[in-house]
């Protein structure tokens, strides 16, 4: 099937779009594009031209997987030339998705039609990139300016509904109808003569002030962002420059910003969450099983998240406590949380109404009625989680699926307690569990193909991030924040101070360092569980000893003065430390921003190497999206083994020897993967 078809209906070429899976404009579609355009301009029987397209999507934009290869001619812009050049209407006929370069195709055309269920936006921005065809200069043209850049420095996309109110859809049409209402819409223009090209037309001067207005506030949130920067100098080009200099000036820019090694890494996320979201090696025919109603054992702060989560996709829950106070307490938190989305705007009262309508707070583990999932959010401590699991098998429907939310335990250890370990699995949500993305779908040894299916799916029917792994200490995310967490204390203790950790990694591009993390966490969670494995951190175990449990004793890594929420540095802790050092007979020196930023990523790269080859996590590509959605990896850097990567195996597996060294810890030295990888020169993406 050619990915361009042209057909005429009574004198108006319809060229549909069909181009599996999203209608990418890849190059055979630019080129089957300008062919059918040559055709219908030449065509002395043809009065106007429909663009539609088959499939769910409009047309998804420029083919991103072009991106880093030469580009083919026709490009987009001069694809775009030739529709504006042309004497005859154009009509866009939008269902799906019209986005990027499928927005820009649809700005050159004359009118616009949409079905309600589209949407239309210029989400370029999210890849690093701006408009490259044309968008920056016609949507200013068409709409309020500063509606417009506000809309391509956001990236999000409007539904039809918005996009009629704000001037780009010219009518909503029901979708059954959409062909032959647009072909018959064409006629109307054509017998009109009527073309409406916004390349001659120029932004509205009077709204210059207030473009100016929200660029500065644009400037101002997103300072660093080299392609909101670029989104600005066009719109402001838009009113200083005529069309065709204006669109030279966003043309040069969006190459360059092609190049950027942010977009690429933008470029690389936006492929990885997909990679990391395909279907696991699972039986021919497996199929998830539907998940109506849940159940979640502990309403805490994990199970009340964990329950919100659901209730926001409108499922059915059920939160059991131990005893009333309990079911009490998660009650109130939970409606607590929906008061303070409603005080926020974010959801009306009615909404707010309608999610609560959906829980039920119960006593007891009889209640679990007929779940189709029950989710364990109870105490981190195994015994209690194999009683649970123990009692769940008994009275828990058959082929529930029965979820686990430790964030470290040993998952088959839980199943065993069960007669019905392939019903069982890892469902690891992070704080908050309403607002994180991720989740660590951890398949346990006996976990059947439909257990691990029906959690993905639900997963993503909370619009969450599954990422599957296996069974290992910590799984990936927090086996791997483990390793960045010992070479913070051992820095500490050498001499950086909290304040020049937290620096290295928000300047790397973390909203957080570590060091205010913890406070803001409570230090006494980690201690807790580093005196239940018998481990050490001698600077935060003096902390703790010292009653610093972070911002809720008012002081910790920092001192937090009139219990405010922002730390200032702290002698009193300086001075604890430098004690613990002290007893560890560890010199103490000035540590560069470049060593403390090494020493905090290079070992959890390294442990990523390791969870590789054994196998806790299927590609690199999964363990990159696990820290963009879990913890807030900047997402222009790609995630911790796309940055490794980019810094090469071979310097890193060097640092590494030199670390493994000082420190006389075996475990810091190179993983056999990534040494084997350096020495061929490869990287763990090649
Ligand atoms: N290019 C290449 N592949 C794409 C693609 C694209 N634009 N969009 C999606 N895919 C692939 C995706 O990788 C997946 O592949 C499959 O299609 C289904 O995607 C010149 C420069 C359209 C809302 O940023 O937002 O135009 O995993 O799982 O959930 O100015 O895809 O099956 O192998 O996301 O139904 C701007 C990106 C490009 C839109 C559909 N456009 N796409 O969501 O499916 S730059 C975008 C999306 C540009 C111009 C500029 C979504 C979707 P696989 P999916 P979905």
């Amino acid at each position: 099937m050619p990915p361009v078809t042209l057909e005429k209906r009574n004198g108006i070429a319809l060229l549909i779009i069909d181009n599996p899976p999203v209608n990418a404009l890849g190059h055979a579609v630019r080129a089957g594009l300008a062919e059918s355009i040559r055709a219908a301009e030449a065509d002395g029987t043809v009065e106007a031209i429909v663009i539609a397209s088959a499939g769910k999507t409009f047309i998804a934009g420029a083919d991103i997987k072009e991106f880093n290869a030469p580009p083919q001619p026709p490009s987009l812009p001069e694809l775009l030339a030739a529709i504006d050049a042309c004497k005859k209407p154009f009509v866009a006929a939008i269902d799906g998705a019209a986005l990027g370069g499928g927005l820009e195709v649809a700005l050159t055309c004359d009118f616009r039609l949409a079905t309600p269920a589209s949407t239309l936006g210029l989400p370029e921005v999210k890849l690093g990139l701006i408009p490259g065809a044309g968008g920056t200069q016609r949507l200013p043209r068409l709409i309020d300016p500063a509606a417009a850049l506000s809309m391509m420095a956001e990236g999000n996309p409007k539904t039809a509904e918005a996009a009629a109110r704000l001037g780009i859809v010219d009518e909503i049409i029901p979708a059954e109808n959409l062909l032959d209402v647009a072909v018959t819409f064409a006629r109307q223009r054509a017998a009109e003569g009527a073309k409406r090209r916004l390349s001659e037309r120029t932004p509205a001067s009077a709204e210059r002030a207030a473009v100016e207005e929200a660029a500065t506030k644009i400037l101002k949130k997103r300072a660093g962002e080299p392609q909101v920067e670029a989104i600005v100098r066009c719109v402001r080009a838009a009113f200083e420059e005529s069309f065709k200099d204006a669109t030279r000036l966003e043309r040069e820019l969006f190459l360059q910003l092609k190049e950027n090694e942010r977009s690429k890494a933008l470029r690389y996320a936006f492929f990885a969450e997909r990679e990391a979201a395909r279907k696991p090696q699972v039986a021919e025919g497996a199929a998830p099983r539907p998940v109506k109603q849940v159940a979640i054992i502990g309403g805490g702060t994990m199970g009340s998240g964990i329950a919100i989560a659901f209730l926001d996709a409108g499922i059915a829950t059920t939160v059991i406590e131990t005893d009333e106070a309990g079911a009490s307490r998660a009650a109130e938190r939970i409606s607590g949380n929906y008061q303070s989305a409603v005080d926020r705007g974010r959801i009306s009262a009615e909404q707010k109404e309608d999610r609560l309508s959906l829980l039920k707070t119960e006593v007891g583990l009889d209640k679990v009625g007929q779940a189709d999932l029950v989710v364990e959010a109870a105490f981190e401590d195994m015994a209690v989680k194999r009683e649970i699991f123990s009692t769940l098998d008994r009275i828990a429907k058959p082929r529930a699926v029965l979820a686990t939310n430790t964030s470290y335990l040993d998952v088959n250890e839980i199943a065993a307690a069960t007669a019905r370990p392939e019903d069982v699995l890892g469902m690891h949500f992070f704080s908050p569990a309403n607002i994180m993305q991720l989740v660590e779908v951890v398949r346990a040894s006996a976990t059947s193909d439909e257990t691990l299916l029906t959690a993905i799916a639900t997963a993503k029917m909370l619009q969450k991030t599954p990422v599957v792994v296996g069974v290992g200490h910590g799984f990936v995310g927090n086996r791997m924040l483990a390793r960045r967490s010992e070479q913070v204390d051992r820095l500490l203790l050498e001499g950086a101070s909290p304040s020049e950790i937290d620096a290295a990694l928000t300047e790397f591009g973390f909203k957080m360092g570590p060091c205010a993390m913890g406070d803001l966490a409570g230090l006494d969670i980690s201690w807790r569980m580093r005196k239940a494995t018998g481990r050490r951190a001698p600077a935060a175990d003096a902390l703790c000893e010292a009653g610093r449990l972070g911002q809720k004793t008012g002081r910790g890594y920092y001192l937090y003065p009139d219990a405010s929420r922002k730390g200032v540095p702290d002698p009193e802790a300086e001075t604890i430390i430098q004690a613990a050092a002290e007893r560890e007979g560890i010199a103490r020196r000035t540590i560069s921003r470049q060593e403390i930023l090494q020493r905090l990523i290079y070992p959890m790269i390294n442990e990523g190497a390791r969870i590789l080859e054994e196998g806790i996590a299927e590609r690199p590509a999964d363990i990159d999206v696990i820290w963009l959605h879990g913890y807030a990896w900047p997402r222009w850097r790609g995630g911790p083994m796309y940055y490794a990567d980019q810094m090469g195996l071979a310097t890193i597996a060097a640092e590494l020897e030199r670390l493994s060294t000082d420190q006389k810890d075996e475990s810091l030295a190179p993983a056999g993967l990534l040494a084997s990888l350096a020495r061929e020169g490869k990287g763990f993406h090649s």
